[in-house]
């Protein structure tokens, strides 16, 4: 059985969701946002205090977009990783790594220096500016998106599950109204998936159930 640790709608959705479009059983182990200050139990279980931990028997890993891949090729029987053998393989892997390093990244600045630190350290410039950085880095999403309708391999794969979590995260912070036409478009298709929608359910669910904020963790503000 899979444990994934998680706070609502942070980076641990890309997991849920991908455990989702695989069907493959999983408990859901809801954690108040950020855990390293509201559940410090769980410092014990993985030292940096982040989400996603996914524990698999003795494997455990920290990383959502690895999640992403080691989910796929361990358990999607080749339907949602892209075999090195195959000519996007490269590819997969490029948008896997910039789903968080280049996607994903900006846009904690923005949230930290917009919401996060307190008020005497909140900085809108850095917030401003690293906004306008994630909406400059989307130009390699709509490129890719120009002629086909998936980023990679012509169909559905884990770089669509680890890339569209960063458009999730965009949407939380307000900047979904700046994504170029085929960015909106693809945004849309990817939260119609039946999965994505499963993956929000069981989330908002998990949290009432396990007596946890069900607010998106993007969403909240310190008091
Ligand atoms: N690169 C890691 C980043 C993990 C991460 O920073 N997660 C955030 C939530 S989206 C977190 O747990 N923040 C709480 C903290 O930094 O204390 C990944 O992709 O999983």
């Amino acid at each position: 059985m899979i444990d994934l640790h998680h706070c609502v709608s942070a980076r641990s959705f890309r997991p849920l969701w991908l455990l989702e479009e695989l069907g493959i059983p999983y408990r859901l182990h809801m954690l108040p946002f950020p855990p390293r200050v509201h559940a410090r139990d769980y410092l014990a279980r993985n030292p940096l205090g982040t989400v996603p931990l996914l524990e698999d028997g003795a494997t455990r890993l920290t990383e959502s977009a690895a999640m992403c891949h080691y989910l796929a090729t361990r358990y999607g029987a080749g339907v949602l990783d892209v075999a090195p053998a195959d000519a996007a393989y490269g590819s997969y892997l490029n948008w896997l790594f910039m789903s968080d390093a280049t996607l994903t990244f900006p846009q904690t600045l923005v949230l930290r220096y917009s919401y996060f630190e307190p008020p005497d350290r909140l900085q809108p410039q850095v917030a401003a500016d690293y906004a306008r950085w994630f909406l400059a880095r989307l130009r390699a999403v709509d490129a890719a998106l120009q002629h086909e309708p998936y980023l990679c391999a012509g169909r559905f794969t884990a770089a669509d599950v680890a890339v569209t979590y960063a458009l999730h995260l965009a949407q939380h912070l307000g900047l979904a109204a700046q994504f170029p036409p085929a960015v909106a478009d693809y945004w849309q298709r990817m939260q119609a998936r039946p999965a994505f929608q499963r993956a929000l359910q069981a989330q908002h669910q998990a949290a009432l159930d396990q007596a946890v904020d069900p607010t998106p963790s993007p969403d909240l503000r310190p008091a």
